[in-house]
Order: structure tokens, then C-alpha cells, then sequence
């Protein structure tokens, strides 16, 4: 019995890495962070120095911006929990984020109100994701420099990744480097592999968090 039961866990185990093996090229369990799974569509990302770390906004704004991630400190600070949802099936409750709400960040630069979405790029190279400005301009959308008390690590795409709250996890681009203010929503790099533009989790998604 104790060893049929074994074989069925190692199985199981090996039946697991390969449905996470189709689902993305590259995809594991993160030893820290409680439930949360490496994802990365490209082998390897170089990984970037908390201080060679820079994020440029372009686009349609006033002042064309590039920040440090002390310039990003400086700005107002916004601190969120909330769960992290992928399609796929997991999910991780009651995560705390912090960094720059997005409608603070369009704020500095000067995004100009005529302006119909924002563009997201990822320093791996091939990642991208955009929002319209309504849904950038929501404050529960974060250019998030710390998650689970801590800066983001960069397995986590760190040092600063988007968190989209109320929207499934490939909406939280990692590895993040340009924001581009503009007027088309163009399809994300899961988006042009048939996902969904419009990621929302539901309802049910924020109601426990915290006053920032
Ligand atoms: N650059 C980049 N960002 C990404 C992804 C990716 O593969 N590359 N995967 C997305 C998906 S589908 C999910 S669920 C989360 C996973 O975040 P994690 O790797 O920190 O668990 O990142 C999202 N952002
Ligand atoms: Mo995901």
C-alpha cells in the first residue's frame, strides 16, 4: 500500500511537470512565496541590478521620464493585498504589494487625458501587455517594487514588475522596463496566443484588502 501510494505521488509528480512543461516553456514551483510558480517565456532573463535598474515612460506625456528605482521611492507609495490568480488553476491568497499605483506614476510624466491605453515591455525581450486608460488609471494597479515584504526578487521579475490586481497573473507583467502612453490597446504576448485582452478575475478578488 505505502509503496503503491509513492509510485502514484511520483507519478503524479512527473504528470504535473509535464502539463506545467506545455502550459509554458519555462514554469516551476518558487521555493519561496507560498504557491507561487516561476513563469518566463523566454529561457533565461539577465537578471538587472536593483542599481543599473531603470523604467522609461514615453508616449503620449508631458515629460518624457526616465526613473531609477529611487526615483520610483520617492513618488507616492501604495500598499495593496491582494490574491494572486493565474488562468491556469493557482492561486496565491493575500499577497502584499507595494510601489507606485499606476494613475500616480501617469501623473508624473504627464499622460495626457486625450490618451486611450498604456503599453507594457519587459526587459526579457519578449514579453508585452497593455491596459486602456481606464483601467491603468484604477489604483489597484501597481508598478510594484516590493511583494511579500520584500523587494521583488528576480525570479519574480523583479526589480520592478507591473501588479494588475483585479486581473489574472499574465496581466502582471515581470521584468518590467517601458510604459508607453498611447491610444491602442495591442495584444499581449499571451493575448496573441488566445487569451483574453480583458482579464478579470471576478468579483470575489479584493474585497479582504487592506487600507493602503
Ligand atoms: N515577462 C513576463 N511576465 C510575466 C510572465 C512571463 O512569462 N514573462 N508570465 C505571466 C503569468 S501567466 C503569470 S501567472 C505571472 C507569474 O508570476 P510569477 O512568475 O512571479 O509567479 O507572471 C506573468 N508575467
Ligand atoms: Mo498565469
Amino acid at each position: 500500500m505505502l509503496g503503491l501510494g509513492a509510485a502514484g505521488v511520483a507519478v503524479g509528480a512527473a504528470v504535473q511537470e509535464r502539463v506545467d512543461r506545455a502550459l509554458s516553456p519555462i514554469n516551476r514551483f518558487l521555493p519561496v512565496g507560498g504557491g507561487f510558480r516561476y513563469y518566463s517565456v523566454v529561457d533565461r532573463v539577465e537578471p538587472r541590478d536593483a542599481g543599473d535598474y531603470t523604467l522609461t515612460v514615453s508616449g503620449r506625456v508631458r515629460d518624457r521620464r526616465t526613473f531609477t528605482l529611487a526615483d520610483l521611492r520617492a513618488l507616492p507609495q501604495t500598499r495593496i493585498i491582494r490574491d494572486f490568480q493565474c488562468v491556469t488553476g493557482w492561486r496565491v491568497p493575500k499577497v502584499p504589494w507595494a510601489g507606485v499605483a499606476l494613475p500616480d506614476l501617469l501623473d508624473a510624466v504627464g499622460a495626457s487625458p486625450a490618451a486611450r491605453a498604456v503599453r507594457f515591455r519587459s526587459f526579457d525581450g519578449a514579453y508585452t501587455e497593455s491596459l486602456t486608460m481606464a483601467q491603468a488609471r484604477r489604483r489597484d494597479v501597481l508598478i510594484a517594487t516590493d511583494m511579500l515584504d520584500g523587494p521583488v526578487s528576480h525570479d519574480h521579475g523583479g526589480p520592478v514588475r507591473l501588479f494588475v490586481a483585479p486581473m489574472y497573473g499574465y496581466k502582471s507583467l515581470k521584468w518590467l522596463d517601458g510604459i508607453e502612453v498611447g491610444d491602442k490597446v495591442v495584444p499581449g504576448y499571451w493575448e496573441e496566443r488566445g487569451y483574453d485582452i480583458d482579464a478579470w478575475v471576478g468579483r470575489s478578488n479584493g474585497r479582504d484588502d487592506e487600507p493602503t
